[in-house]
């Protein structure tokens, strides 16, 4: 029996490279995202190589992703890896010009939606046990400030430490917990942090070499099937051509 993976944010970005990337290994898939479209075309690339199981969800919805895990087939139930992949960042100015729909946005995606994912398949992946994964997407701007990052970079640092705390209490049920941390990459992210605006998405990354969504994919892939004693408590990855910068002083 193959293995079964649950990818939140399957319709683009990194869900979509590690629905592809964990197909290629012949591992059955459980796909998730609220464009129902995007999926049954997934499932119409995917289906004839291996299982796919797509949900028209939204996480930030706890009932419905209960029902949703409650309900799953039997062919998709022991569930061994859990991509919390599903997020977002809005709003790219600064905090004080920010709508708070927008940082609810955020932290009912980002936090409340990768909760609610969370508590409905531990006990599957408790059951499964020895070599169970959660690979809870983080970011860069969980462990680093920069201006326009408010509530995002603030529901990622609830990601990181989440992934830890899980951490210590799963020890010895076997399941490892994985807080990867991205930096740049292009995919549909900055199109929708910045509601829509195809050119500043363009221009962000024009002329340098941001990571790829098949980059995330391959270490997603790589942290869920490492040797079973293996955890990898934090993995952050940055394209060569991003680093840090110096401090922002205030001047007269
Ligand atoms: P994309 O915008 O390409 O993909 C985001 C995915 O999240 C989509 O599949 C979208 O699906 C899904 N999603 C958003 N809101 C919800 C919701 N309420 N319920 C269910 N699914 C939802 O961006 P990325 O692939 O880049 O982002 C994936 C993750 O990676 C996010 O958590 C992001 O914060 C993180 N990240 C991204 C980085 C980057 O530079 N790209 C760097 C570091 C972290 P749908 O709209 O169909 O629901
Ligand atoms: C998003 C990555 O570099 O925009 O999580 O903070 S970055």
């Amino acid at each position: 029996m193959s293995d079964i993976v649950f990818i939140t944010g399957a319709t683009s970005g990194f869900g979509r490279a590690a629905a592809h990337r964990f197909a290629e290994a012949g591992w059955s898939l459980v796909l998730s995202g609220r464009r129902g479209d995007r999926l049954d075309a997934l499932e119409a690339e995917l289906g004839d190589k291996v299982a796919v199981h797509t949900l028209v969800l939204d996480v930030r919805d706890d009932e419905a992703v209960q029902k949703a895990v409650d309900t799953l087939p039997e062919p998709f139930k022991r569930v061994r890896t859990l991509i919390n992949n599903a997020g977002l960042a809005l709003a790219p100015q600064p905090a004080q010009k920010v709508a708070l729909k927008d940082w609810h946005t955020m932290i009912d995606t980002n936090v409340t939606g990768l909760v609610n994912v969370t508590h409905a398949l531990l006990p599957t992946l408790i059951e499964v046990g020895e070599g169970a994964t959660i690979v809870n997407v983080g970011s860069i701007a969980g462990q680093w400030p920069y201006p326009g990052s408010h509530v995002y970079g603030a529901s990622k640092a609830f990601v990181q430490q989440f992934s830890y705390n899980l951490r210590c209490d799963l020890q010895g049920t076997g399941v490892r917990v994985t807080d990867l941390a991205p930096g740049m990459a292009e995919t549909e992210f900055t199109l929708v942090r910045t509601g829509g605006d195809q050119t500043a998405s363009d221009k962000l990354y024009r002329g340098t070499t941001a990571l790829t969504a098949e980059d995330i994919a391959e270490q997603m892939f790589y942290i869920s099937t490492l040797p079973a004693h293996i955890n990898f408590n934090r993995v952050e990855v940055m394209p060569t051509r991003q680093a840090w910068s110096a401090f922002a002083v205030d001047r007269d």
